[in-house]
């Protein structure tokens, strides 16, 4: 019988791929989703609280202040599904709005934070039937057979997560979701609106240096992780718009010629080269429902702020 491999080795090969692969390539990129080690985790923590980063308290107060439309939207007995369980606070004002949800289906790769993040929602709503998944949401993945056929379904996106997604890995999110849900299933997505780039640039590059520190620890990672000899001084955090993509791009500045030992790979840098560390998509609402109906979702229902920065979308099929 073969041993089963532990899952954070599959995970360190998997790193270790996409760095030699992305540090390769003539335009030098990394996945955004290896931004997010406990570090890199902590440090988005504080970003959602700095006074420039908007959009979490943007759509904390949307969903608040409609809580009951969204109820409405959703309708009785619901199962929920969340892809990737955040720390709780959103989750929490959805599941307090609804009308009598039934299940409550998290999903998330971070197994132990799934656990605690369910524990700690099953004391504040005991008659909530939690059914937590650990899987990767941007996957194939299967929701338990047994969950209730007969409740709508409610596919729940917050945090404006769609934007790290290309377009093409958006769309086959969408249509997996629809294939999740059923063909009465909804879904309620946060969607981080086109702005000017006066008030979206600070967001990702804030007086405090939080968000560059995030950006960097994804360096400090391969060096703690994969034996990398990254010196943090010689790189600096960058943001810029993508007019052509739409989306707000992190990179990581090489200050110098340099050259960085990775494991036994050697990986050489110019004066000014960067990596391509995360795109965050800014959409407007046409462009959003485009998307949504090119997978068969119509968006019914957008919910704003006075500012039109953020939106919460409801959507049907
Ligand atoms: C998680 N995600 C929606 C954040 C965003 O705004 O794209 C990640 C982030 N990157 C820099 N700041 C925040």
């Amino acid at each position: 019988m073969l041993d089963r491999v532990p899952l954070h080795e599959i995970q360190r090969e998997a790193f270790r791929a996409d760095v030699r692969d992305g540090l390769a390539a003539p335009a030098k990129r990394l996945p955004s989703r290896w931004l997010y080690d406990d570090r890199g985790s902590e440090l988005f923590e504080e970003i959602t609280r700095l006074p420039e980063y908007y959009p979490t308290r943007t759509e904390t107060r949307i969903l608040e202040a409609r809580a009951e439309e969204i109820a409405a939207f959703c309708g009785p007995r619901a199962t929920v599904v969340e892809y990737g369980a955040g720390a709780g606070v959103k989750t929490a004002l959805v599941l307090a709005a609804l009308d009598n949800p039934a299940v409550y289906v998290p999903i998330d790769i971070a197994g132990d934070f799934l656990e605690l993040a369910a524990a700690r929602l099953s004391e504040r709503f005991p008659w909530l039937e939690i059914r937590p998944v650990t899987a990767d949401f941007t996957a194939e993945l299967d929701l338990p057979d047994d969950l209730p056929r007969l409740n709508a379904r409610i596919g729940f996106f917050p945090g404006s997560t769609i934007g790290n997604l290309s377009e093409g890995e958006a769309r086959t999110f969408l249509r997996r979701m629809r294939g999740h849900l059923g063909s009465q299933g909804k879904a309620i997505i946060g969607v981080d609106l086109r702005k000017d780039l006066g008030r979206l640039l600070p967001a990702y590059d804030d007086a405090a240096g939080v968000t560059a520190a995030f950006n960097l620890n994804l360096l400090t990672r391969i060096n703690r992780e994969l034996e990398g000899g990254f010196d943090l001084a010689r790189f600096a955090h960058e943001a810029r718009w993508n007019d052509v993509e739409g989306a707000v791009e992190m990179h990581a500045v090489s200050l110098a010629d340099q050259t960085v030992a990775i494991g036994g790979d050697l990986v050489a840098f110019a004066r000014g080269e960067t990596i391509h560390t995360e795109s965050s998509r800014k959409y407007s609402p046409e462009a959003f429902d485009a998307l949504a109906a090119a997978e068969g979702w119509a968006v019914t229902r957008l919910w704003t702020d006075e500012d039109r920065l953020f939106a919460v979308m409801g959507l049907e099929q």
